[in-house]
């Protein structure tokens, strides 16, 4: 079985800033949309971020954006324009085109195709976990080809907090906002609004920083700091919408 596909994928991938985050082929069950000429989508390849990559490269192309040409998400615009200059590599639509996690509501359901693609796991706070790269790792979307590739078998490894005794992400918050039930967003994100929230903004959620999983690649300071910035202010702007704040 050659691979020799799948891995040009991974180097074009990697040279726009992204990692490769597995593959497969989908079937019906999977709610992958077909192509823009109908054909049915025969390999998806995840694209998202591990280690420092994906900020370092952002950062160097959103030097002079603002919110007029980003529309307001500038790191859901550079998405857009990384991963469709990679599927033009691949001879762009209709055999090969992005698809992308932010897209929606309705979004894709992009933590089950993750699930086909690699080693991931719920976590108990929600986020899936990687056994190489604990939480600190996410999707910024897909490429989606009509031919029919190699792509190397999932790896089966299993998820880390089955074995993590202690669990200090679920007793780590400081307004307990992880109670195993879900995340309760509201009080998440109304201490990350308030005067104690500096910590959490500046450095990240402190319940996902107490993870022992490969502590390594936490995101360093500017990018934990630019994702839950953006979190909060929108967040904050959905409840005042819903005239829950
Ligand atoms: C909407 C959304 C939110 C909403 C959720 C609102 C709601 N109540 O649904 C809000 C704004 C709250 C949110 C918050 C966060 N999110 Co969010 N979110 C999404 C988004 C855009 C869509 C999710 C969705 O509705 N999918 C549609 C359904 C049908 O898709 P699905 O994949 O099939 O969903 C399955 C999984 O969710 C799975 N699943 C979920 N939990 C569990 C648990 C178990 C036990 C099992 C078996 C399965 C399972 O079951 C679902 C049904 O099949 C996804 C991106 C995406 N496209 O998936 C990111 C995404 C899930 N979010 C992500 C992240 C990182 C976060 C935050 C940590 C952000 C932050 N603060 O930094 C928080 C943490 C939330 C938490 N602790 O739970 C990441 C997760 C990455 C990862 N490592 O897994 C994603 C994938 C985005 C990304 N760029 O990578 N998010």
């Amino acid at each position: 079985m050659s691979l020799e596909m799948y891995e040009s994928v991974v180097a074009a991938l990697s040279e726009v800033g992204l990692a490769a985050r597995g593959a497969f082929h989908p079937e019906a069950e999977d709610g992958v949309p077909a192509l823009p000429d109908g054909r049915p989508v025969a390999t998806l390849v995840l694209a998202g971020n591990v280690g420092p990559n994906m900020f370092q490269a952002f950062s160097a192309a959103r030097d002079g954006w603002t919110a007029e040409n980003d529309g307001g998400h500038p790191l859901d615009h550079w998405s857009r324009l990384v991963l469709t200059e990679a599927s033009q590599r691949f001879g762009g639509s209709p055999d090969c085109v992005p698809i992308y996690s932010f897209d929606g509501p309705p979004y894709h359901p992009f933590q089950r195709w993750a699930r086909k693609s690699e080693a991931v796991h719920p976590s108990p706070l929600g986020p899936f976990i990687h056994p190489d790269y604990g939480l600190w790792h996410a999707y910024r979307g897909s490429l989606a080809f009509a031919e029919n590739f190699a792509v190397p078998p999932r790896d089966e490894r299993p998820n880390p907090c089955a074995t993590c005794r202690d669990r200090p992400c679920m007793s780590t918050c400081p307004v307990e906002a992880h109670s195993g039930k879900g995340l309760d967003l509201l009080t998440c994100v109304r201490h990350m609004d308030g005067p104690d929230g500096e910590d959490c903004i500046q450095r990240g959620c402190q319940a996902r920083r107490a993870c022992p999983v490969n502590p390594e690649f936490l995101y360093r300071p500017e990018q934990a700091n630019f994702h839950m910035d953006s979190f909060t202010r929108l967040r904050k702007a959905s409840f005042i919408a819903r005239g829950l704040w």
